[in-house]
């Protein structure tokens, strides 16, 4: 059988490299970075170059499971799981009411680009507010905090003419994700090497000298959760010595006056002390950062899962704003967007357009709907608390709430209370174990799609399209996630309504169909897009910043309610900590959250997630690398196998999560790993606004475990 080469793109991770792979017999038997794309160029990782394994993995479950009565998992055929599935929502909803039916859309929901917008149409056509996705378990400061301030309408400085920029825990040459404005992640180490080969400074402030971190200019190895004391004191700095863009700002703000008083407590000495920076180092970071002409500061997931999340994030927001980082009239938009439609970009603010605090309600800790979705973070709650609106059916699409979810004991507890659980995966993940019915996902090779999502993330106008390129397993029944939604749309009749109108229930339409209708109105039609193979740049696509509107009285909220109170609450936070350590999260290049782990090349890295300390750390302990530790936090205690690390700052560990399996006996740390979600609680230290744990930066006792493990 003849090999034949077709032009693709990886969506293992949300960085979707453009790929070449080789197929035989409908099958992948090898794939490479496409050398000849104009943005990745021919980039790929350890992840990627295993799709062809992880496709033909021989744990991948290929037919529809149900759960029997005794617990074990009989194949059945999709049709009659879908069936089944209907009739039971419809049931589940005439008893306890819509708001029973929950949907929360993982990691690779995301990867399917068209998964989010029909299941959220759906969950619109049905009338179930219970919509939830990983967003609001990951970074959802960033949007909150540019609708209280309000935005910039022609966008902020990109990456490739700025001066200086500044990573606030964020590796992107490990996790290929940044803010707009860092580090482009498609091929991050060359975009560094091009970009200080022309004179941008780096910064990076992050308590583990990270890949990033060692190609920096300046370097601040900051304390976990310390991020707002920091933004507060280099605000602080830049406004005293007059550092600050002034003319934007006095035509632009409200506020600022009062924002200065604020950080005025957090002089160098209180930041230093608090943050363990030397107080040079921060004026350092300042000036370097506000001296430069163009340029930005980007977060990651580090100071997002730690506490205070939307008042750091508001702080870092600040900080560009008053360095004046936004686009100005004239100036060239550096990437308007492909697939989105046309929108103006003027050199003025948006003023606030708060997404929180409207829509339906969360029955606990006064939570409700944030960005458009009700929060993750609260979703354990809801289908564990009795009484009306309760949750008791979930949809599990792409996504392992079991590791995912902060509170594992509380994930537990809801996912047992479930009636019915769906999940559609490509294995039996944790979670899936738990399932009513597991929907074996088709995985990315076997799909057409589009990168939606990165449309205005890229820097230039540049988008792909693939179709499927190779068939699914031998006898096997797939479905997508998108489908599973249409499918049920089409047996209780209720509609799906995307941008171009609805999509038919009578036949099924094809991906290309949904994706058409889903992106009507894009700037370049979805169909023009199609006939291209392989990625390209529209070089077509231009948009130059339009000079402000003469009438326009929007100004930037510099002091939104609620900051200044959250700035004072952090200023009389206790210095004295009842424990020895903070947990830091962290991403492992071999692995994606829960995902990778049963790959051979992976595995070949390791099958656990280490517990990361210094080595003078682990001498004091009394442990070696290879030792198992008892991590204890005021919620509970997992096992860790210690790893000896330079680069991770005394006083830290950093593991990753996503690992192990509550189901497990948690001593098989050293082969499965274990799950840092098991250490936190979702009712403490939680963001008031979008009810994020602490999931980072956690307090914890460390100790040689009192067993052999
Ligand atoms: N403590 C702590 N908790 C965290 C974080 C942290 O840093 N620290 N990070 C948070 C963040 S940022 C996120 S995004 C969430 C992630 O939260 P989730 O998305 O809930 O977790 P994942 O482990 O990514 O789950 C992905 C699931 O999809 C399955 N899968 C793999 N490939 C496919 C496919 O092709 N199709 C389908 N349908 N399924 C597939 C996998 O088997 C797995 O079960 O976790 C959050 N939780
Ligand atoms: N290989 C791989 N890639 C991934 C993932 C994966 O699991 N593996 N996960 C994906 C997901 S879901 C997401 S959301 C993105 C996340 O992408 P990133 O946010 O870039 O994730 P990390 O690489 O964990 O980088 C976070 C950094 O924050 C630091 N940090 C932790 N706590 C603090 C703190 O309190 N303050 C400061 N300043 N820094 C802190 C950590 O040391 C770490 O270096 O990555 C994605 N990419
Ligand atoms: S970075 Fe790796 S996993 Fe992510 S899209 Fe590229 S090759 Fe795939
Ligand atoms: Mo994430």
């Amino acid at each position: 059988m003849a090999v034949t080469t077709e032009k693709t793109y990886c969506r293992f991770c949300h960085n979707y490299c453009a790929f070449e792979v080789d197929i035989e017999n409908g099958r992948a038997v090898a794939v490479r970075g496409d050398a000849s794309d104009p943005i990745y160029g021919g980039y790929s990782c350890i992840k990627g170059r295993q799709l062809p394994e992880a496709h033909a993995h021989p744990e991948r479950v290929t037919r529809p499971l149900k759960r029997m009565p005794d617990g074990t998992y009989e194949e059945i055929p999709l049709a009659q799981a879908l069936d089944e599935i209907a009739a039971r929502v419809k049931a589940i909803a005439a008893k306890h009411g819509k708001r029973a039916i929950a949907s929360y859309c993982g990691t690779y929901a995301f990867m399917n680009s068209a998964a989010l917008a029909v299941s959220k149409a759906w969950h619109k056509g049905f009338g179930s507010e219970s919509y939830y996705t990983s967003v609001t378990i990951d970074q959802p400061s960033k949007a909150i905090a540019a609708s209280r301030a309000g935005a910039w309408s022609a966008g902020m400085h990109g990456f490739h003419e700025s001066d200086v920029v500044m990573h606030i825990g964020n590796n992107p040459i490990v996790s290929q994700f940044t803010p707009f404005g860092g580090t482009p992640p498609w091929n991050p180490v060359k975009e560094l090497r091009d970009a200080k080969a022309r004179g941008m400074k780096l910064i990076v402030v992050d308590p583990r000298r990270t890949d990033m971190a060692r190609r920096a200019d300046l370097f601040l190895q900051i304390r976990p959760g310390e991020d707002p004391t920091f933004l507060a004191g280099l605000i602080r700095v830049i406004l005293d010595e007059q550092l600050h863009d002034r003319a934007f700002c006095a035509q632009w703000m409200n506020g600022l006056d009062k924002l200065h008083r604020a950080v005025s407590e957090y002089d160098l000495a209180y930041v230093s002390q608090r943050t363990r920076l030397p107080q040079q180092q921060i004026l350092d970071a300042a000036r370097t950062f506000a001296r430069a002409k163009r340029g930005v500061a980007v977060t990651g997931t580090g100071p997002d899962m730690s506490p205070h999340p939307t008042l750091t994030e508001h702080l870092v927001l600040a900080l560009n704003l008053i360095c004046g980082r936004v686009n100005r009239a004239g100036e060239k938009v550096p990437n308007p967007g492909v697939l989105t439609p046309v929108t103006p970009k003027k050199a003025q603010p948006t003023g606030p357009f708060p997404m929180f605090g409207h829509g339906p309600r969360s029955r606990v800790r006064n939570l409700g709907e944030i960005i458009g979705e009700m929060p993750s973070a609260a979703l354990s709650d809801e289908i564990v608390l009795e009484g009306e609106g309760q949750v008791k059916a979930l949809f599990a699409v792409g996504g392992n709430p079991l590791v995912a979810w902060p509170d594992q004991q509380k994930s537990m507890k809801a996912i047992d209370a479930l009636e019915l659980l769906v999940c559609v995966d490509i294995k039996r993940a944790a979670t899936a174990k738990h399932a009513d019915y597991v929907l074996p996902g088709k995985m990315c090779l076997e799909r057409a799609d589009v990168p939606v999502l990165c449309d205005t993330w890229y820097e230039a106008p540049y988008t792909q399209y693939t179709p499927a390129v190779v068939d699914g397993p031998a006898g096997s029944e797939l479905i997508e996630e998108w489908e599973l939604y249409w499918e049920l749309a089409a047996r209780l009749g209720t509609p799906i309504r995307l941008a171009g109108g609805e999509l038919p229930l009578d036949r099924k339409p094809s991906k290309e169909d949904v994706l058409d209708c889903m992106l009507a109105g894009g700037r370049i039609p979805f169909r023009e897009v199609r006939n291209n193979r392989g990625g390209m740049v529209y070089a077509q696509v231009e948009q130059f910043v339009e000079p402000a509107d003469a009438s326009c009285d929007k100004r930037f909220e510099m002091t939104p309610e609620g900051v200044i109170e959250e700035l004072a609450t952090v200023r009389r936070e206790s210095l004295v900590e009842p424990f020895s350590h903070r947990l830091i999260s962290r991403r492992m290049r071999q692995v994606y959250n829960s995902s990778g782990r049963d790959l051979p090349d992976s595995r070949a890295r390791g099958t656990t997630n280490p517990a990361f300390m210094h080595p003078h750390d682990l001498e004091e302990l009394g442990v070696r690398s290879g030792d198992v530790l008892e991590i204890e936090s005021a919620h509970a205690m997992i096992y860790g196998v210690a790893e000896a690390a330079e680069d991770v700052m005394p006083g830290v560990v950093s593991m990753a999560h996503a690992w192990g399996d509550p189901a497990a006996n948690p001593k098989e740390v050293r082969e499965i790993g274990a799950s840092t979600n098991a250490l936190i609680s979702n009712e403490v230290d939680f963001d008031p606004i979008t009810g994020m744990a602490r999931q980072s930066a956690i307090p914890v006792n460390v100790r040689r475990a009192a067993v052999l493990i």
